[in-house]
């Protein structure tokens, strides 16, 4: 430990403390804008800047280390002319549109430039970056609102280790882009959206869908299912001034009715289905000396990172196309025989905590007959955005229930795919019970819980012991995919997610700030929301949702039948 004064005020805190973290442990609140913790602390931008007593010139704070006796000063003339004159400099060679911004109001420059009573811009920057590039079907790049902080390009590299993006020209013309400049769509990039979320202003976002889906609304002539998927509900409040981890299940529904759609349905349906797929899938796999270990397919960031960078392990993958895909697909084929609609006339909407799901609904394979499954895909944002152009007042609505119809119900195993292991656990659920041939109690998997990088256990069912693994974070997935391959490790089933902490904290989720994310884990306080809503859930194994059942016993026939491979099921190719 180490004594430091900062602002007069004594502080006793761990030698290992920056600056920043010492002010903040005595809630003095030190500025700053390209500092991310964990991911970003590189002291660029100089917006942390204070007074250490006895040190030439100003510091940063979020680099510089604590030590004994030192004394520091954050509110002086000096210290406030400095950071007011670095983000006027910053200002001056930014796009400032901010009225018509997607990022108006929730913006890191803007707020700070708020706070440091910045009202004029004393000189005109050059703005000579590049144009917008809107190519891919999930990611917008906008280089005049890019202020190269680098936060972006530290997530992709380090916290995802694919690299995309990068600081690429020199001088006015820098700019942080793919490789020779290239569109978002000619890079592998893998669309999970982190770079989004990392961004303070709005030089990243998601390609918005929301005009489309008000178009098919008011179509009288279509009919329009919507579905949530199960992240959402755990994020949706923090748009409306919630607390982080606020579940607002009942709310976001009750809002969905009130913009019109005229269904709307749980992807947990798609999800305790999936369990059923994909859960007999595993069982032969195992029985019948097939490819293991087998691995999730359903988080669409996580496949194009297999297709990209590991290629040998695409027949691993389970040949389950991921809920949402199936609740689409058993819309516009089952839901639409048995009400008696023309599947031409159903417009298929899913509101997902994922950017890549954009881009995996458009994906040729993701189809019934011709026709998509899903129709269009908005993330967490989008809805927010919806319901606040409908100027619905969503803290203020009651509860209201999903439709309960033919595919509306759910379990707790279903709710839990939202967080890294969820999925695994779920299919614990259920596959123990087939293996044991009995109900059982004791249906929580702790050993996959939580936010360690790569989780593993052995679990002994039915005589049989089988092997599991989870991983979470690209960066993750190719530390255990490379163990697998050298032969270090062997598991029968494998859950991956695309993004650190699973879908909780997807990249089409809301942005948080840098501040708030200093001492708040969203993926832990989000992931608490859903175990919370399974604990709540009457049923919690996959296998007891009743209208899974009656879809199979009606539709489908048996798990993995033919009908259900045409439907349900796809294959990747390198
Ligand atoms: Fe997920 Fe999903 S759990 S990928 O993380 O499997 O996006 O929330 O909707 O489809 O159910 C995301 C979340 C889903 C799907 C489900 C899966
Ligand atoms: Fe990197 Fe993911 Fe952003 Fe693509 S979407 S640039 S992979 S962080």
């Amino acid at each position: 430990k180490v004594t430091l004064t900062i602002d007069n005020i004594k502080v006793e805190v761990p030698k290992e403390y920056t600056i920043l973290e010492a002010a903040k442990a005595v809630g003095i609140d030190i500025p700053t804008l390209c500092y991310m913790k964990s991911v970003n602390e590189v002291g660029a931008c100089r917006v942390c800047l204070v007074e250490l007593q006895g040190a030439r010139g100003l510091q940063a704070s979020c680099v510089h280390p604590v030590s004994e006796g030192m004394v520091i000063k954050t509110n002086t003339r000096k210290v406030r002319d400095a950071r007011k004159a670095t983000v006027e400099l910053i200002l001056s060679n930014h796009n400032r549109e901010c009225l018509t911004c997607f990022r108006n109001k929730n913006c890191e420059l803007q707020s700070l430039a708020e706070e440091l009573n910045i009202s004029e811009i004393p000189f005109e920057g050059e703005n000579t970056r590049g144009e917008i590039d809107d190519l891919s079907h999930s990611i917008v790049r906008d280089p005049s609102k890019c202020i190269l902080c680098g936060r972006c390009v530290n997530v992709c590299r380090d916290v995802q280790k694919i690299g995309i993006l990068d600081f690429t020209n020199r001088g006015f013309k820098t700019e942080v882009s793919p490789a020779f400049n290239k569109s978002m769509d000619e890079a592998p990039c893998i669309y999970c959206g982190q770079c989004i979320v990392a961004c303070p202003v709005a030089a990243l976002r998601e390609k918005e869908d929301i005009e489309r889906v008000w178009d098919a609304i008011e179509d009288p002539s279509v009919h329009v299912v919507v579905q949530t998927a199960p992240a959402v509900r755990a994020a949706l409040g923090e748009e409306f001034g919630m607390p982080i981890g606020t579940r607002v299940t009942g709310k976001m529904v009750a809002a969905l009715k009130r913009l019109g759609f005229d269904k709307v349905y749980d992807t947990n349906f798609g999800a305790d289905l999936t369990i059923m797929e994909e859960g007999h899938e595993l069982l032969g796999r195992i029985q019948n000396g097939g490819k293991l270990p087998m691995i999730t397919s359903c988080s669409p960031g996580w496949i194009r990172f297999c297709e990209f960078n590991y290629p040998e392990f695409l027949d691993n993958l389970s040949s389950c196309k991921s809920p949402h895909q199936m609740v689409g697909a058993i819309v516009k084929s089952y839901y639409a025989e048995k009400q008696n609609i023309d599947p031409k006339k159903i417009f298929t909407v899913s509101i997902m905590p994922c950017t890549s799901k954009k881009t995996e609904s458009s994906r040729p394979e993701m189809n019934v007959k011709g026709l998509k499954d899903v129709d269009a895909v908005l993330t967490t944002r989008e809805l927010a955005k919806m319901i606040k152009q409908a100027r619905i007042n969503f803290a203020a609505l009651g509860d209201e229930k999903f439709d309960q119809d033919l595919m509306g119900e759910y379990t707790g195993a279903g709710v839990i795919f939202g967080a890294t292991g969820g999925v695994m656990e779920a299919a614990l659920r259920t596959v123990a019970d087939v293996l044991e041939g009995q109900d059982l109690q004791n249906i929580e998997y702790n050993a996959v819980r939580g936010l360690e990088g790569i989780k593993e256990a052995e679990v002994t069912l039915g005589g049989k012991t089988i092997r599991i693994a989870v991983a979470h974070g690209t960066a993750m997935a190719a530390k255990l995919l490379d163990m697998v391959k050298a032969g270090e490790k062997e598991y029968h089933f494998i859950e991956i997610m695309g993004c650190s902490g699973g879908c909780v904290t997807g990249g089409g989720q809301p942005q948080v700030s840098a501040k708030v994310k200093m001492d708040c884990d969203l993926r832990l306080e989000r992931a608490k929301a859903l175990y919370e809503e399974d604990t709540v859930m009457e049923l919690r194994k996959s296998h007891k949702n009743e209208m899974v059942q009656k879809l199979y016993a009606d539709f489908l026939g048996k798990p993995n039948s033919h009908k259900a491979h045409e439907l349900l099921h796809t294959h990747y190719v390198a």
